[in-house]
């Protein structure tokens, strides 16, 4: 049970300093039962105690102040006995906890390991409150299952995406010069971070699988069964993408039609290797006919064909298959008006309906496009109620200032999971992802880490993270709340407990901060507008006469994509009522999406009075300013590290570069259109 605790050294800490365990370490702890995870519960408890004073006790005869008792075991000291009779000794689930606090005794009791292990952290959370006065009993369990982050992560470094594409923190923390890393520790610290957050999946290599990585899946198991290795302690599975044409590329078959009988034994053949090896490998993630990714259209197949083949080789294991919905054509012709890419995932999925087996999972990202900083949620989500659906994020940012900007996604994230497809009163997105008994598809999330020192690059990127794995366990969780958790695990043990000032300036620059993206970059929901390939810092019409579908439209009298059923692409249609009507008129479409589903003149009045070409300059000038004064608030900040002060203001300089490059860019383009000067007089170049 022996379980070695990662305590690295030239790497930040992230959101478990050694410090944030003080509050464990100074009392009397008693972890009772077994199971595979008890071992690391043990080992954080002791190291605890080890850094901050206190003790393990052997067994449930002493007085222990925290008690993290499995139920099997519960009946080996009064207290635990106790917390579980008062449920009426009724079970918590899987990797749930119950936790509670009574006559000075602190209590997490749980059915599995894994709930112990969560337990834990919660009361790290806690810190010091979680040993004063009474706790009644809270019963927490994760509302999903699967909590899952994607690695686009390359082993080779690829000529133009790089090692990690669209990762902006350095290097993969797996990979390194065509092999795994070595320095396992970090893996094992990582995994331990993820697990702090609730997360228990991870993707480790890129949805775009190039030839070194196509190998992972049989030569070159055992690099990944060493990444399983170390993340297993910590309640995660490691999965792995996988090539559509893997029978071909690695089997040497002439085909990959999942029909073809030697496919589907190839693969059957080839999973059960991969489960000798790796007894709790998680499953595949497939990006199949998407953007140049081989796949089942090649046989004329549909995407259940493709993924139900992968799954029933998958099945006897208990694996999944995450089959993404990721599927357009990106090589388009721009001067057909008729085609939108927009559509491309609900064409292509939505006959699909209950034609996928149980343990396929269709992995479908939240927006309809990629992406962008503001897009309706995708109507496939609404769509598909006889399939297990996972919704997909992307906390890497890619088009959100790829962590040189500082943005908080949490409150975007909020905002997709607690819409209702079906009205206000309906189910949310949040239910469809973690289904009626946490058994949906759950939640995904490109992930945004790397081999940089803060982790994530920008360090206050981390909060993504962080708020990335929190949300899946719990989507009702609010940010704010979730940025307090974030900036007392990470800053308080440097402070002395309480990062006081340091609190108030971190929410003054974050809470809005994904607003103020939005204010100074693409505007009313339109998108896009990037430099072409590598997507950062602005190109109004960087996309616009392209092969990838990505338009604004816009000409001297307007701007804005028609994507109404009565002139436009009909996209509109997708969606089930009330949005398929809101959407669809003009007098009740959400501004901020005005410019996704309409095509409207410069002159169009929003809802707050502005015609759309004034509110172009006033969110303009708005985001850069308000950029500015995160800048002069940073200046005075304390976030007692001077190497964490001297990065994050190099960034915040960067940022309000790129800022204003983006404002000068997308008001001289409009106003150079539309021939509208600024009402209120200001430069435009
Ligand atoms: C886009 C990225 C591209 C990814 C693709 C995907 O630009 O690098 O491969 O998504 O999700 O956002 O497959």
């Amino acid at each position: 049970e022996h379980v070695s605790i990662p305590d690295l050294t030239g790497v930040h800490p992230a959101w478990l300093p050694p410090g944030v365990f003080r509050a464990i370490g100074a009392r009397r702890v008693l972890v009772l039962g077994d199971g595979p995870l008890t071992g690391t519960v043990r080992a954080e408890a002791e190291q605890a105690c080890a850094r901050h004073g206190g003790a393990l006790e052997q067994d449930g005869t002493g007085s222990p102040d925290l008690v993290l008792a499995l139920s099997a075991a519960a009946g080996q000291t009064p207290a635990a006995r106790e917390l579980l009779a008062g449920q009426g000794g009724s079970a918590v689930g899987e990797e749930g906890y119950l936790l509670a606090r009574r006559d000075g005794v602190t209590v997490v009791l749980a059915d599995d390991s894994a709930g112990l292990l969560y337990g834990l952290f919660h009361v790290v959370r806690l810190g010091e409150e979680a040993f004063t006065g009474e706790r009644p009993a809270e019963r927490h369990r994760p509302a999903a299952r699967r909590r899952m982050l994607d690695h686009w992560d390359n082993i080779d470094v690829h000529p133009v995406m790089g090692q990690v594409e669209r990762g902006y923190s350095g290097g993969s923390i797996f990979w390194r010069d065509g092999g795994p890393r070595g320095d396992l520790a970090r893996v094992r610290a990582y995994a331990r971070l993820l697990a702090a957050t609730g997360v228990n999946a991870v993707t480790v290599n890129n949805v775009n699988v190039h030839a070194t990585e196509s190998r992972l899946l049989t030569d070159r198991l055992g690099d990944v069964a060493a990444i399983a290795d170390e993340v297993r302690p910590y309640g995660i599975r490691v999965h792995l993408s996988v090539s559509f044409a893997s029978p071909i590329r690695l089997g040497g078959l002439p085909t990959a039609d999942p029909l073809d009988e030697r496919v589907r034994e190839w693969w059957a053949r080839t999973t059960e290797q991969v489960y000798a090896a790796i007894p709790d490998f998680g499953g595949y993630v497939v990006k199949a006919d998407s953007e140049g990714q081989p796949g089942p259209f090649a046989y004329g197949r549909s995407h259940a064909d493709g993924a139900n083949t992968l799954a029933d080789a998958l099945a006897p294991f208990g694996g999944v298959v995450h089959w993404r919905a990721f599927v357009y054509n990106h090589r388009q012709d721009w001067r057909d008006r008729s085609t939108d890419r927009a559509r491309a995932a609900y064409d292509h999925f939505a006959p699909l309906d209950g034609r996928f087996r149980d343990n396929a999972i269709l992995q479908v990202k939240h927006g309809p496009m990629d992406f962008q900083t503001r897009e309706p949620v995708s109507p496939v989500i609404a769509a598909m109620p006889s399939t297990r659906l996972a919704v997909e994020l992307q906390v890497t940012q890619e088009y959100t200032g790829q962590q040189r900007h500082v943005c908080y996604l949490a409150p975007m994230w909020k905002e997709v999971l607690g819409f209702g497809p079906w009205g206000a009163d309906g189910r949310t997105v949040a239910d469809v992802a973690t289904g009626a008994s946490g058994d949906g598809g759950g939640l995904v999330a490109v992930s945004n880490v790397g081999d940089d020192f803060y982790w994530t690059g920008h360090p206050l990127a981390q909060a993504n993270l962080y708020a990335f794995g929190r949300l899946a366990w719990d989507p009702r969780l609010e940010p704010a709340a979730l940025l307090d958790e974030w900036i007392d695990l990470t800053f308080a043990p440097a402070a002395g407990g309480d990062p006081g000032p340091l609190r108030r300036t971190l929410h003054a620059l974050m809470d809005g901060s994904w607003r103020t993206y939005e204010r100074y970059t693409a505007p009313l929901g339109v998108g896009f507008m990037v430099r072409p390939g590598h997507h950062y810092g602005p190109d109004v019409d960087g996309y616009e006469y392209t092969p990838w579908g990505t338009y604004h439209f816009a000409d001297r009298d307007g701007a804005g994509v028609d994507r109404t059923r009565a002139s436009g692409t009909g996209f509109t249609g997708q969606y089930p009522r009330p949005w398929s009507e809101v959407y669809e008129s003009l007098g009740t479409c959400p501004d901020e999406l005005l410019l996704f589903f309409h095509h409207v003149p410069y002159g169009h009045v929003l809802r707050d009075g502005a015609t759309v070409i004034q509110h172009i300059y006033d969110t303009h000038f708005a985001g850069v300013e308000e950029v500015a004064e995160s800048r002069r608030l940073w200046e005075r900040a304390d976030p007692g590290d001077p190497a964490l002060h001297a990065r994050v203001k190099e960034l915040l300089d960067e940022q309000l570069r790129c800022a204003e490059e983006w404002r000068d860019q997308v008001n001289a383009y409009f106003f150079r259109r539309s021939g509208v000067p600024d009402a209120r007089g200001r430069r435009i170049p």
